[in-house]
């Protein structure tokens, strides 16, 4: 009887393949938490799937969450499985967002073709979870048409739902002219696809426009993102939004070059953590913090220290 012990991965990862989401929700809760066999349980993903990631990111309270359900009751009526990720910012003052999102997603809860699954996001700077890119690939694995992911568009997370996402919606409301401005750099440069949502404020379709001529000017390669109106409580526009998204997914062919570049820095920070796994962030500001007070500190010195200090762990264990 191993109840409480971790789940062979095997037995784990062939559940999660034939579909079944108590195994998949147990194995996202070890991967969130790092629990023990998280290494070997990711090292035996065989990702041989490479189904499409849809990221939904805008500032807070744009509709992000009314409207993944809008989309989600799209694509179940035509008959897709889907899988839906919300991170959501761990501040104790958005706990009653947090079950917002829940309640509203209620009605799916128990429809056998939607997994949906929210994260904390520790407080990370960017509002990501640390291991979301190793749960997007848990969830991969699994026989899904489409997974959603839903992130708060803060900082450097944008950056981060870009890697991981294969098409990026950015929602945005109609008010919200200065904030455009000041996210224009990070969010401008990664939408495939803009939703003005709150689509029945008066002030809606200036922000169309606005953001058209954005688009427009900052357009790649002779191709601009499309800025869709929504009006995600009444599933007004979802059914255009959801096609554009179709449409932008299968342009994709393949991995491109950001992608791969993506890719390099993922497998360089997993072997940084890896290797940095057990190594107490406390300690080492006790010690340089001591170093201080005898007045030798040199954080270069200390650097190469405890590179040596790794090397000689790896050697010796
Ligand atoms: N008037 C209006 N309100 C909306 C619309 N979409 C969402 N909302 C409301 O905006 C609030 C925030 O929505 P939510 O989906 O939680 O935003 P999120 O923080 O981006 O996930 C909720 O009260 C929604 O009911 C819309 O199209 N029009
Ligand atoms: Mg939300």
């Amino acid at each position: 009887m191993q109840h409480f012990l971790p789940q062979e991965p095997k037995n784990l990862l062939s559940g999660i393949r034939s579909g079944d989401f108590r195994s998949l929700a147990r194995a996202i809760t070890q991967v969130e938490n790092n629990l023990p066999g998280t290494g070997t349980l990711l090292a035996a993903l065989q990702n041989t799937t490479r189904t499409n990631v849809v990221g939904i990111t805008g500032p807070p309270g744009a509709g992000k969450s009314t409207l993944v359900n809008a989309l989600v009751g799209h694509w179940l009526a035509a008959g897709l499985q889907i899988a839906v990720l919300a991170v959501d910012p761990s501040s104790p003052f958005n706990l009653g967002a947090l079950l917002g999102d829940r309640i509203r997603l209620a009605g799916f809860y128990t429809h056998p073709r939607v997994f949906i699954r929210s994260l904390a996001s520790r407080g990370s700077l960017g509002g990501l979870h640390p291991a979301i890119m190793q749960i997007t690939d848990l969830i991969r694995e699994a026989p899904f048409d489409l997974i959603l992911v839903e992130t708060v568009g803060v900082g450097q997370s944008e950056i981060e739902i870009a890697g991981l996402a294969d098409c990026t919606v950015v929602t945005l409301v109609p008010e919200a002219g200065d904030e455009v401005q000041a996210m224009k750099a990070g969010l401008m440069e990664i939408a495939d696809i803009f939703v003005i949502n709150k689509g029945d404020r008066p002030e809606a379709d200036a922000m169309v426009r606005r953001i058209r001529t954005m688009a427009h000017e900052r357009a790649r390669d002779g191709v601009e993102a499309p800025v869709f109106k929504t009006i995600a409580t009444q599933n007004s526009g979802i059914e255009a939004l959801a096609t554009a998204i179709k449409k932008a997914l299968s342009g994709k062919t393949g991995r491109n070059e950001r992608q791969e570049l993506l890719r390099t820095d993922k497998v360089l920070r997993l072997a940084i953590d890896m290797l940095l796994q057990d190594i107490s962030r406390k300690d080492l500001t006790d010690d340089l913090r001591q170093a201080e007070i005898s007045g030798n500190l040199n954080v270069y010195q200390a650097a190469a220290d405890l590179k040596e200090k790794l090397l000689s762990r790896k050697s010796s264990g």
